[in-house]
């Protein structure tokens, strides 16, 4: 017999995956958690039937949310994540010898307790400089001006609580919640799938932050596989890593390479399209 996990990806395209067991699965407060135990991905954690992680991709995407700000900031001590109960970027954050406090703000409670249990490699929740809040991550922000030195928003897409992550109110209180110097990072989805939401990311934070650029990473388990981060700054250059910092720290990465910072920020035309003009 085989078993298949389908995700309407969007409402034309679905990705299905081969089932081995159903791990878990219930219904918090906020939304349908479940952890699959795939054959080609291995353990894969699923909200609302949308894919958000996997055993066999989460690296990519965990090590492009979180070394790409790190690295571009000259002294990243203290790092904001919001959403991310996976611990995935979590944990890549407090690789980062500078950081002192690594905060995570999730809203599901659920979320964070199934992935300490069945995602156990991306749990870095016991790390002493980590702390977690079950609140929603906009509050979050709005109630720490001139707290942060790297913010992360690694959310689920813009349904439900996550919409007003991807709106000019928040982009205003990231804003102010960072230091001076500080770097916001955010995923934002389909450069095929997504195109508006793109712009108007990009266009929001053009109005909020001196610097914002878009760069571009592969995770196949998202809709296309080609997946983006929108960036924006008080100041430093984003595409540029720290020199010398991540060979100093001999991070053993399997996506993230200085160089593949640098090139992540090279995007093709169809992409570049997306970027607000001027
Ligand atoms: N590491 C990849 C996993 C995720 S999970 C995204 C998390 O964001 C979820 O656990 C969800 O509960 C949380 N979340 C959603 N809205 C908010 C909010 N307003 N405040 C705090 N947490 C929130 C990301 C997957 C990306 C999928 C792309 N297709």
């Amino acid at each position: 017999m085989q078993v298949w996990f389908t995700e309407d990806q969007t409402a034309n395209l679905r990705i299905s995956v081969r089932v081995r067991q159903v791990l878990h699965c219930e219904r918090s407060p906020f939304q349908e958690v479940m952890v699959l135990d795939t054959v080609e991905f291995g353990r894969m954690l699923v909200l609302d039937d949308v894919i958000q992680t996997s055993q066999r991709d989460e690296f990519a995407y965990h090590e492009m949310m979180a070394h790409v700000p790190l690295f571009a900031h000259p002294d990243p001590r203290r790092v904001l994540v919001i959403g991310g109960g996976d611990g995935g970027v979590l944990r890549e954050v407090l690789r980062h010898p500078t950081v002192e406090e690594a905060h995570l703000a999730e809203i599901d409670r659920r979320v964070v307790e199934v992935a300490r249990r069945y995602l156990p490699e991306l749990n870095a929740f016991d790390d002493p400089r980590a702390r977690v809040f079950f609140a929603d991550g906009i509050r979050h922000v709005e109630e720490r001006p001139d707290t942060y030195d790297v913010i992360i928003v690694d959310s689920t897409d813009p349904v439900g609580p996550a919409v007003a992550l991807f709106g000019t109110d928040f982009h205003r209180a990231v804003f102010r919640a960072l230091r001076p110097g500080g770097i916001f990072v955010q995923q934002s989805e389909s450069p095929f799938f997504n195109r508006d939401l793109i712009r108007r990311v990009q266009a929001s934070l053009r109005t909020v932050f001196p610097v914002t650029a878009l760069y571009w990473g592969v995770v196949p388990t998202y809709p296309g596989g080609l997946w983006t981060y929108s960036v924006a700054t008080r100041g430093p250059d984003p595409r540029a890593p720290r020199a010398g910092a991540w060979e100093a720290l001999r991070l053993a990465t399997r996506y993230y390479t200085p160089e593949v910072h640098r090139a992540a920020f090279v995007l093709p035309p169809f992409v570049a399209d997306l970027l607000p003009s001027g």
